[in-house]
C-alpha cells in the first residue's frame, strides 16, 4: 500500500514550485491531489501530467485565496470525488519587491498581506471544520525562514511569513483536542520563480541570487512536506527549518567564488 492511499490533499498555488512538486509527491504516494491557483490553462495541463505520470486522480480548480468567494466556490464546488480534503497545504505565498520599508510601494504590501496571511486564512477556515467534522486533517502550512529573522528590505514579506509561523502555533492550540494536525514548513533558499516574482520579472536580478551556491529545490521540500504527512496519526511534526547547507539564517550564506 502506498503512503498516502486515498487521501485527500488540497495545495493552493500549484502551477509551479514547490506547489507543483508536492502535488506530484503526494500523487506518487497514492493521494487524489486537487491543485489550485489563478489561471486554469496551464495548471489544466499540470494536472493532466501529473495524473499520467503517477496514475492518481488530479484535479485543477482555478483559486484566487486573495478572493474571499472565489475560495469559497472553488473549494464548495469540488466534485464530489475530491471534496473530503484530509490534508491542505497552503503554498500561496509570494515576496514583491526588496525595498526599504521607507521607500516601499504600498500595492506590493497589499498583495503580500492578502496572499500570504489574509489568502491562507480564507482556505484554512473553509477546510478545517470538514477535518474537525470528519475525524482526520493535517494543514501544512508553507512558511519561510524569513519568519525567524527579519532582514534589510525585506520587513513585510518576513512579517507576512511571522504570522504564518504564528498562524500555525495557534491553529495547533486551536485542534489541539481534534484528531488534526499542524505543519509549518520554514523553508530557506529555494530555486522557484519565487527571486524572478519578486523583482517582478527581471531574470538578471533573480539569477544573482543564487549565484555561488546550490539552493534547495522544489522537490527537496516536496519530500519533507510528504514525510510530515506520512508519520503516524498519533506524531504531529510542529516546523521544519530547512535550508541549503551554504545558507544559516536568510542572510548569513556562504557562496563559492
Ligand atoms: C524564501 C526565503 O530568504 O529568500 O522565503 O526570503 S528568502
Amino acid at each position: 500500500m502506498k503512503r498516502l492511499e486515498g487521501r485527500t490533499v488540497f495545495i493552493s498555488g500549484a502551477s509551479g514550485g514547490i506547489g507543483r512538486a508536492c502535488a506530484e509527491y503526494f500523487a506518487q504516494a497514492g493521494s487524489r491531489v486537487v491543485i489550485g491557483s489563478r489561471s486554469l490553462g496551464k495548471l489544466q495541463d499540470v494536472a493532466r501530467e501529473i495524473s499520467e505520470k503517477t496514475g492518481s486522480p488530479v484535479h485543477a480548480v482555478e483559486l484566487d485565496v486573495t478572493d474571499r468567494e472565489n475560495v469559497k466556490r472553488a473549494v464548495e464546488s469540488l466534485p464530489a470525488e475530491f471534496s473530503f480534503i484530509d490534508i491542505l497545504i497552503n503554498n500561496a505565498g509570494l515576496a514583491l519587491g526588496l525595498e526599504k520599508v521607507q521607500d516601499g510601494h504600498i500595492d506590493d504590501w497589499d498583495t503580500m498581506i492578502d496572499t500570504n496571511v489574509k489568502g491562507l486564512l480564507y482556505l484554512t477556515r473553509m477546510i478545517v471544520p470538514g477535518m474537525i467534522e470528519r475525524g482526520y486533517g493535517h494543514v501544512i502550512n508553507i512558511g519561510s525562514t524569513a519568519a525567524i529573522h527579519a532582514y534589510p528590505n525585506g520587513a513585510v514579506y518576513c512579517a507576512t511569513k511571522a504570522a504564518v509561523k504564528f498562524i500555525s502555533d495557534g491553529l495547533r492550540m486551536d485542534v489541539v483536542d481534534k484528531p488534526v494536525r499542524v505543519t509549518n514548513i520554514q523553508p530557506g533558499m529555494t530555486e522557484t520563480n519565487f527571486s524572478t516574482v519578486r523583482f517582478k520579472g527581471d531574470e538578471g536580478k533573480a539569477s544573482k541570487v543564487y549565484d555561488g551556491l546550490k539552493p534547495l529545490s522544489p522537490d527537496d521540500i516536496a519530500d519533507i512536506v510528504l514525510y510530515t504527512a506520512s508519520v503516524p496519526e498519533h506524531v504531529q511534526i510542529h516546523e521544519v527549518t530547512v535550508t541549503p547547507t551554504c545558507q544559516a539564517t536568510g542572510r548569513v550564506i556562504h557562496r563559492e567564488g
